[in-house]
């Protein structure tokens, strides 16, 4: 039997690509039984029963996923985040960090919005933050064109997820990118500071220069649902890297003495930041295993 990439889902409608257009199906009842839920990015079998529709059968093996946005084999994830309207909440985005990491994506930080930024200080305020990771950041302008031909190279031959809250540009960023596309996007309110959530659904766009990117919903929310108090500061590359050397196996960074971790927030090369967001998902983490 064929088989494709499922590349929107809409109302328990899956579209998988094939090279004769996408295939509308939906998922067997086997489905259910196993709780399985296929997910745009899936790779499937499916059947087709009549020219362009048909059933979802098998469910191939993930190289990872996400729940927000909801997708799976992701090569790249794409924050975006935009210094004005909304403005940046650097708490979600590093949420969204922890859940990439663990899902052992690669990672790129993108900064829009930069025509609405006056004082250039605040960008390099948001690069401090992030000088301990190596996450590669880009700062982009829709209407000035700013950084979008970085962009492109940057989504190249993988199959990249652009991830943010609405209203920061995501859809705009990828009309700049491939103008042909004309996704909709929407105004942010000016009374609530927020978008609207003017993209409904995950979907993959495949780019004429190679490599797909998937356009997804805006998101406020990120928890971090069954997740061990020590996998945590992998998910952190600045604490991953120095936390063997910490004087006790599974130190957490909290209290612990001879914690490496600690000394290198003293001397600097932890931004208090992403230290801070560290602790209050760790407490997150132990309060939601109480239950
Ligand atoms: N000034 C300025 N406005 C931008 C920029 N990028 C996007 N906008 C505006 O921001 C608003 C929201 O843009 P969208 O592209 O719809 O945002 P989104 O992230 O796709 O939002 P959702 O689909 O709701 O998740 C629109 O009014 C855009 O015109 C930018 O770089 N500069
Ligand atoms: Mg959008
Ligand atoms: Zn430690």
């Amino acid at each position: 039997m064929p088989e494709g990439q499922i590349v929107r889902a809409v109302s328990g409608f899956y579209y998988v690509r094939t090279p004769q257009g996408d295939v509308q199906c939906r998922a067997r009842g086997l489905f259910k039984k196993k709780k399985w839920s296929p997910l745009v990015g899936d790779w499937v079998t499916y059947e087709e029963t009549e020219p362009g529709e048909g059933w979802v059968t098998d469910l191939h093996p993930r190289k990872n996923a996400l729940i927000r946005p909801p997708m799976a084999n992701v090569d790249q994830a794409v924050v975006v985040a935009s210094f004005r309207e909304p403005r940046i909440q650097l708490e979600l985005l590093d949420r969204f960090l922890v859940h990439a990491e663990r899902e052992g994506m690669e990672i790129l930080i993108c900064l829009t919005k930069q025509d609405l930024l006056e004082d250039p200080a605040e960008a390099d305020a948001i690069y401090q933050v992030y000088s301990g990771t190596d996450y590669p950041i880009l700062t982009t302008s829709a209407p000035t064109g700013e950084g979008i031909k970085a962009l492109k190279e940057a989504l190249k031959d993988r199959l990249s997820v652009f991830a943010g809250p609405s209203g920061v540009g995501k859809s705009s960023l990828l009309n700049g990118i491939l103008p042909t596309l004309e996704l909709k996007t929407g105004e942010v309110s000016r009374k609530l500071g927020r978008g609207r959530h003017t993209t409904r659904h995950v979907e993959i766009l495949d780019l004429p220069e190679g490599g797909q990117v998937a356009d997804t919903p805006g998101f406020s929310q990120l928890s971090f649902g069954v997740m061990e108090e020590t996998e945590l500061g992998n998910c952190f590359p600045e604490i991953a890297s120095l936390a063997p050397e910490c004087k006790f196996r599974g130190c957490l960074h909290q209290r612990e003495p001879h914690c490496r971790v600690r000394t290198a927030l003293k001397q600097g090369e932890i931004h208090q930041t992403r230290y801070r967001h560290y602790l209050q998902f760790l407490e997150e983490i132990k309060e939601q295993r109480r239950y």
